[in-house]
């Protein structure tokens, strides 16, 4: 196959844009569309700080690559989970560290093992919650906090197509309307909460993969452990083995979803619910305490009754 603009051997062929690039060509295009998703959904302003939320992995690594040569003034949030498994946050930190050599930009990191006193791999252990449900909550939790302590007013994630398309599939398989309300390329503002963005809504995770080869990007290949048979992971393959059949129809799901949830949106903000301070820290919550510091206080109250039935010594 041969690059369209110059005919050189090209490094990628993406049949939905019918459209094959060699390592030339393809990063500048890449990076039109990341910027043509920021331009459409005004998720950034020009001149405004990013926070760029980078996990060791190829679709954040490559986000910050791109936004860094597109001119953005970024610094990068790691969120250290302490999965010993396989070594597995180790290495990713590793990467992630070399990226933010390799762009000379600060990195900033927040370390679960010290937030939580253990880390997202032991915590099944204490609260029989399973390990990704832990780790989205207190990811979550800690990206906004971050970013509100560093003084940044908008936080950049690397969700790829593929990973909207599933989260989109996975959320009309059981018509959970209250996360599709959610599920959108730009997060506003709102009181407690800074902005969150996602430039590479509209790249596949193929597209993403290929940019961080060719630009050089470090990337950490294995996934997390817990991802292994996750119900993700199918849903995956149905859009995967569809999109071979007919290029283009992630894309089709993802923005006909858009288009609708801005009618959805409007119902869904007249029956919004009332958020307030948590009573332990502050963070937006329906209820007295967060979500976050309930999770934090069943991991301590179990710990302190297994001290005192084990003692040490
Ligand atoms: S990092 Fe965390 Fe994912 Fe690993 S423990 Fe699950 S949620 S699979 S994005
Ligand atoms: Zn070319
Ligand atoms: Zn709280």
């Amino acid at each position: 196959m041969r690059c369209r603009q110059c005919r050189e051997k090209a490094v990628i062929f993406m049949p939905a844009h019918r459209l094959a690039l060699c390592k030339d060509h393809y990063p500048p295009w890449f990076r039109k569309q990341v910027q043509r998703a920021i331009d459409r959904f005004r998720m950034l302003r020009r001149g405004e700080r990013v926070l760029v939320a980078v996990s060791g992995g190829k679709d954040s690594g490559a986000l910050w690559h791109a936004l860094h040569h597109l001119g953005y003034e970024t610094e990068g949030l790691y969120m250290h989970l302490g999965i010993r498994v396989e070594g597995y946050s180790d290495q990713s930190y590793e990467a992630v560290r070399r990226l933010a050599e390799q762009l000379n930009r600060p990195l900033h990191v927040v370390d679960f093992r010290e937030e939580l006193g253990m880390g997202i791999d032991e915590v099944r252990g204490v609260t029989n919650r399973p390990p990704c449900s832990a780790c989205g909550l207190s990811k979550r939790y800690h990206m906004n906090q971050a970013a509100r302590r560093l003084g940044f007013s908008v936080i950049a994630t690397g969700h790829n197509l593929d990973d909207e398309a599933v989260t989109l599939l996975n959320n009309v398989l059981a018509w959970n309307t209250e996360f599709m309300v959610r599920q959108a390329p730009v997060l506003p503002e709102e009181e407690g909460f800074v902005r969150k963005v996602k430039p590479l809504i509209f790249l596949e995770e193929k597209q993403t993969t290929v940019y961080a080869l060719v630009e050089g990007v470090p990337f950490e290949r294995d996934e997390c452990p817990f991802s292994v048979g996750s119900t993700n992971l199918v849903l995956k393959d149905v859009l995967y083995r569809l999109e071979a059949h007919s290029p283009g129809t992630k894309r089709r799901f993802v923005e006909g979803f858009f288009h609708w949830r801005e009618q959805w949106l409007a119902e869904a903000l007249r029956t919004k619910p009332d958020l307030r301070a948590c009573t332990v820290c502050g963070y937006p919550t329906t209820g007295e305490v967060c979500a976050y510091c309930r999770l934090r206080e069943q991991i301590q109250r179990r710990r302190t009754v297994h001290a005192v039935s084990h003692p040490a010594g």
